[in-house]
């Protein structure tokens, strides 16, 4: 009977990813919102307890007066650890294990550090326009000896853009998880199963979207991945020019996931 009436027995995968029923996209959102909340290094709350706590003269001075390599190797491993994170959110997206490993190898190396520079927007003070990193909030000049403050200048200008939407964090956590379901990513081996987990994705941005009656939103989120692209090359470039200059210290100093995605 039941076979005749078209009843399947369970599937997670199909019932997830084949008939996307208004409760399976509800199931998938609250999956990927929990994914999120488990995987940010710091809750909404506890950041916006410590807004204020910014860095003193002289401790911005100790940051802008040690070596480029050093300063090099300490924001490498910071967003390493920060890429970490990303890493296992990804892993718990629903569907993202289910994708070959060599793909979701591929969608982690080219999204990562997107998802990374989207989390950002969370650690960001638009009032003074710092960003929370090694426990306070810092300005751009913190990062001055980097010696590329026109990436620090691009990368600050975008987070100042994305916080401006005050984004929610299920809409965050959503966005994300489409950031990194990308099916144009280089190197993919089964492009249109990438595509079907992407869509229900779709599907629960749109419907968070409508619920918080915020439609207009979704072009403006899309509008910000191309930017999210040209800041990851120009990260690339910079790297590249610094690993000119020093080329054992990022053979010898800088985490080897950092190396493996962006090396
Ligand atoms: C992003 C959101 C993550 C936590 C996190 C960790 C490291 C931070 C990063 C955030 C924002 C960007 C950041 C980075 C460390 C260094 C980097 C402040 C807050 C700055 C912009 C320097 C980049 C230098 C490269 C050239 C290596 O959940």
């Amino acid at each position: 009977f039941g076979s005749e009436m078209g009843f399947r027995p369970f599937d997670p995968e199909r019932s997830f990813f084949s008939y996307p029923t208004s409760l399976h996209i509800e199931e998938l959102s609250a999956s990927i919102v929990r994914s999120h909340r488990e995987t940010t290094q710091y809750r909404a709350e506890e950041l916006q307890a410590l807004r204020w706590k910014v860095f003193s003269r002289e401790e911005i001075h100790a940051y802008q007066s040690k070596s480029v390599d050093e300063m090099w190797q300490h924001c490498a491993v910071r967003l390493t650890d920060a890429v970490q994170y990303v890493v296992e959110f990804a892993k718990r997206i629903p569907g993202f294990r289910q994708l070959c490993q060599n793909d979701q190898i591929a969608l982690l190396k080219s999204g990562s550090m997107e998802v990374v520079l989207v989390r950002m927007s969370r650690m960001f003070n638009t009032e003074n326009n710092t960003v929370f990193f090694d426990c306070k909030f810092a300005g751009t000049e913190l990062f001055k000896s980097l010696a590329c403050g026109d990436l620090i200048a691009a990368l600050f200008d975008f987070a100042h853009n994305l916080c401006a939407l005050r984004l929610t964090e299920q809409q965050m956590a959503v966005f994300t998880a489409l950031v990194l379901l990308n099916a144009d990513r280089p190197c993919l081996e089964d492009r249109e199963r990438v595509q079907r987990v992407r869509r229900d994705v779709e599907l629960a941005l749109s419907h968070i979207l409508h619920k918080d009656n915020q439609e207009s939103l979704l072009h403006k989120l899309y509008q910000r991945v191309p930017v999210l692209k040209s800041l990851c090359a120009l990260h690339i470039e910079k790297l590249r020019w610094f690993r000119q200059l020093y080329p054992l210290t990022v053979h010898s100093l800088f985490p080897p996931l950092y190396k493996e995605l962006f090396g």
